[in-house]
């Protein structure tokens, strides 16, 4: 296992915050890093394209600034583990950072897409089940291997309308550091840590990324696998999460705090919602103010009960595909993926 000569930077904003602007400002998006941060020279980066393909490229970031398409993309960028916590202290213990709901941004990327960089490459492999696209930072140590790498479905990364991107900008300014200057991945729908940052290599390839973190990390295993031990015979055969599901949050009050009434008796739920992959946008999101009896179709909810009277709300998101969110999702080992009701409960309305 590498040595790291510090702890890695992982920081949530706090959800006021996050839920107070639609794009997320760069200072509030959250950190996930199971490195250091490297500080890379963008005028000498170079990223390299290589596997199945007929020509292999190497890309400088002018050449991926001025030889391509440059595409504006919004779209959240979320790590598997948010809202960990909630299955943490809902349903059972997880391993994992203590992520509540904020490890999520929703931000404007530019950059090229992928789809138009393997193009100039020419992929040379049929686009199965099996075939990958593998993205590298081969540039620091993580704590569970000596490079971060990931990979999803070559086909994925082929459509035209999944916008993967080899993103240059954060909400048109060049990447910052710790977001992965000079160029990162951008994959909308699928989890974060697909979003290879510091990318320097990707290849087209035959199986998924051998990574650690897209091996023996990022999977939702079996509620069988309850430690180390017995989940180390389901890694190999639980698949690796890409797309995330449907989501969503109760973020302005939480468990046991207090809303007050406006002059009309109202209280206000605010939250964000998330299609699952790309089956967007969120069509619908309901609230409950009774813990789930009863729902109703708008972000103002009106009251009822006694002035002092504690009430359990939920929220509860659907996208165009009819996806929706179940009351609790499947405990996994790892709290991955937890896509359980919004929630706030025993509020206190005054
Ligand atoms: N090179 C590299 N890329 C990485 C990671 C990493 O540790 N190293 N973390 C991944 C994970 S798990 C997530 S959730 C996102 C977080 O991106 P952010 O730090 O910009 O929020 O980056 C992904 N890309
Ligand atoms: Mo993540």
């Amino acid at each position: 296992m590498p040595e790291l000569p510090d702890k890695p930077l992982n920081r949530e904003p706090a959800i006021q915050d996050l839920i107070a602007s639609f794009i997320t400002p760069v200072k509030e998006g959250y950190d996930r890093n199971h490195g250091m941060l490297p500080e890379l020279d963008g005028r000498s980066h170079r990223v390299k394209v290589e596997g199945a393909v007929r020509k292999v490229l190497e890309l400088s970031i002018l050449d991926l600034q001025n030889d391509f398409e440059q595409h504006d993309v919004v779209c959240a960028l979320q790590c598997a583990g948010n809202r960990r916590h909630t299955m943490r202290v809902k349903i059972k213990e997880v391993q994992g950072i203590d992520w509540m709901d904020a490890a999520v941004m929703n931000c404007k990327w530019t950059g090229p897409k992928l789809k138009d960089v393997l193009e100039r490459a020419g992929v040379s492999l049929d686009q199965n089940a099996e075939a990958h696209v593998a993205f590298a930072c081969n540039a620091t140590l993580c704590q569970e291997d000596t490079w971060y790498g990931a990979s999803i479905p070559l086909s994925r990364a082929l459509r035209d309308d999944a916008d993967v991107l080899l993103a240059l900008k954060m909400n048109d300014e060049p990447l910052t550091k710790e977001h992965g200057f000079p160029v990162r991945i951008v994959t909308p729908g699928i989890a974060g840590a697909r979003a290879v940052k510091w990318l320097d290599c990707i290849t087209v390839q035959t199986q998924e990324s051998t990574n650690f973190y897209q091996q023996h990390d990022y999977k939702v295993l079996p509620p069988e696998a309850t430690d180390a031990e017995s989940a180390s015979k389901f890694w190999g055969v639980t698949p690796a999460v890409q797309e995330m599901p449907v989501n969503s949050t109760i973020s302005n009050v939480e468990e046991g705090g207090t809303l007050e009434r406006d002059a009309h008796g109202f209280v206000t739920i605010s939250g964000y919602a998330l299609p699952s992959g790309d089956d967007g946008p969120v069509v619908k999101v309901e609230v409950s103010s009774d813990g789930g009896e009863s729902w109703v179709q708008a972000e103002l909810l009106h009251g009822e009960g006694e002035a002092g009277s504690t009430r359990t709300f939920y929220s509860r998101a659907t996208d165009a595909a009819g996806n929706t969110q179940p009351q609790r999702s499947q405990w996994n080992l790892r709290g991955v993926c937890y896509n359980g009701y919004g929630e706030a409960a025993d509020v206190t309305i005054k």
